[in-house]
C-alpha cells in the first residue's frame, strides 16, 4: 500500500470512529474504545501492519497513527465525562430537597447533678461574699487529722473509716484540712467555702467511699454562734425553701467547740420515719460548730483575738433531698435515663 493510500486509510478510519462517537450513548463508549484502540482495535491492526510497508514511510505512517490514536483517546475520555456528569445532573435533578424538615438534634450533654448542686451550694454562699478555695485530695496526716486536733487513738484515724496510701499519706476523709492550709497562708478575716470529693470506708443506700462535700468557715473578730446559725439557716432557706425544716443538736468534733449536727426533715416520709432516715425522720446534712482554739494555736492565730464557725455538709445529702432520690447509689452509675432528669 503507499503511503498516500495509508494515509487516507488512517484518516478514513479516524473520520468514521469520531462520527460513531459522536452518536455514542454512555453505555457505548468503552465498547468504541474497544473497537478503535484496543489491542486488537482497528487502529491497532493497521499499526501491527507497518512492517510489511516501505522502511520509509514508516516512521511517517507511525508518527500519524500515533497522533490519531492521542487524538482519540483524548475525545473519547471527554465524552465520557460529558455523558457521566450529564447523567449525574439528571438523577440530581429528580431529588426535591423539604427544607421545612426539621435537622438532625444533637445529643446534648448536662452537668452531673452533683455538680450541679455543688455549684448551687457554693453560689449561695458566694452571694454572702464567700470565697471559693479547692484543696487536695491526697493528704497527711497532719492536715486532716492532727492539726484538726484529732487525737492520735482517734477511732476515725482507723483504717476502717481512712484508705491509706502509705503511713501518714491518705486520701481526705473530709475538705476540713482545707482549713488549716488557708489559715496557714492567710490571716483573718477569712470567709471561704471549699467544695470536693472525699473518701471514706463506707457503703450502703446514703453512703458512698467517694463523695462530695462543701465545707466552710469563717474567722474574725467576734464571730459567734449565732453567726453560724444565721449563715445556716440563711443556707437552708434558700436551698430548700420554707417547707422542709432543720435541726441543730449538740455533736462532737474534736476541731470544733461547741459542736453541733445540722440535720433537716426526712423528704420521703416527711418525717414519719422509713428505711432512707433510718425511721428516724431526719437525715443529717451537716456537721458544724465554732472552731476549736487549738486548731487557731496550729496556725498560729490568737485564740484570745478571733474566733469562728465551721461547716461541712454532704452534697449528695442535699441533692438526695433536693430531688427525693432515695440511693446514693444512681449518682454514679452514668444511666442517662437518671441524668437526663437534671
Ligand atoms: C465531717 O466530715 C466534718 N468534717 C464536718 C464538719 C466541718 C464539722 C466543719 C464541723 C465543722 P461528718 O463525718 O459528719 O463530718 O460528714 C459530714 C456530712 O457528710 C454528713 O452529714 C453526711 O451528709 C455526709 N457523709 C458522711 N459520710 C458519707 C458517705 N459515706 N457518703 C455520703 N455522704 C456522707
Amino acid at each position: 500500500m503507499s503511503l498516500e493510500e495509508l494515509k487516507g486509510k488512517l484518516e478514513a478510519l479516524e473520520k468514521q470512529a469520531l462520527a460513531e462517537l459522536e452518536q455514542a450513548a454512555q453505555e457505548g463508549i468503552e465498547n468504541l474504545r474497544v473497537k478503535y484502540l484496543g489491542k486488537k482495535g482497528e487502529l491497532t491492526s493497521i499499526l501491527r501492519g507497518l512492517s510489511n510497508i516501505d522502511a520509509a514511510v514508516r516512521p511517517l505512517i507511525g508518527k500519524l497513527s500515533n497522533e490519531i490514536k492521542t487524538r482519540l483517546e483524548e475525545k473519547i475520555n471527554h465524552k465520557q465525562n460529558e455523558l457521566k456528569e450529564k447523567s449525574e445532573q439528571a438523577a440530581l435533578s429528580n431529588i426535591t430537597v423539604d427544607l421545612t424538615l426539621p435537622g438532625t438534634s444533637m445529643a446534648m450533654g448536662s452537668m452531673h447533678p452533683i455538680t450541679q448542686v455543688m455549684e448551687e451550694i457554693c453560689a449561695i454562699f458566694t452571694r454572702l461574699n464567700f470565697a471559693v478555695v479547692q484543696g487536695p485530695e491526697i493528704e497527711t496526716d497532719y492536715y486532716n487529722f492532727e492539726a484538726l486536733n484529732f487525737p492520735p487513738e482517734h477511732p476515725a484515724r482507723d483504717m476502717q473509716d481512712t484508705f491509706f496510701i502509705e503511713d501518714k499519706v491518705l486520701l481526705r476523709t473530709h475538705t476540713s484540712p482545707v482549713q488549716v492550709r488557708v489559715f496557714e497562708k492567710q490571716k483573718p478575716p477569712v470567709k471561704i467555702v471549699v467544695p470536693g470529693k472525699v473518701y471514706r470506708h463506707d457503703a450502703d443506700v446514703t453512703h458512698s467511699p467517694m463523695f462530695h462535700q462543701v465545707e466552710g468557715f469563717m474567722v474574725d473578730e467576734n464571730i459567734t454562734f449565732a453567726d453560724l446559725k444565721g449563715v445556716l439557716t440563711l443556707f437552708i432557706k434558700e436551698m430548700f425553701g420554707e417547707q422542709l425544716s432543720a435541726r441543730f443538736r449538740p455533736d462532737f468534733f474534736p476541731f470544733t467547740e461547741p459542736s453541733a449536727e445540722v440535720a433537716m426533715s426526712c423528704f420521703a416520709c416527711k418525717g414519719a420515719g422509713c428505711r432512707i432516715c433510718k425511721n428516724s425522720g431526719w437525715i443529717e446534712i451537716m456537721g458544724a460548730g465554732m472552731i476549736d482554739p487549738a486548731v487557731f494555736k496550729h496556725v498560729k492565730y490568737d485564740p484570745e483575738k478571733y474566733s469562728g464557725f465551721a461547716f461541712g455538709m454532704g452534697v449528695e445529702r442535699i441533692a438526695m433531698l433536693k430531688y427525693g432520690i432515695d440511693n446514693i447509689g444512681l449518682f454514679y452509675e452514668n444511666d442517662l435515663r437518671f441524668l437526663k432528669q437534671f
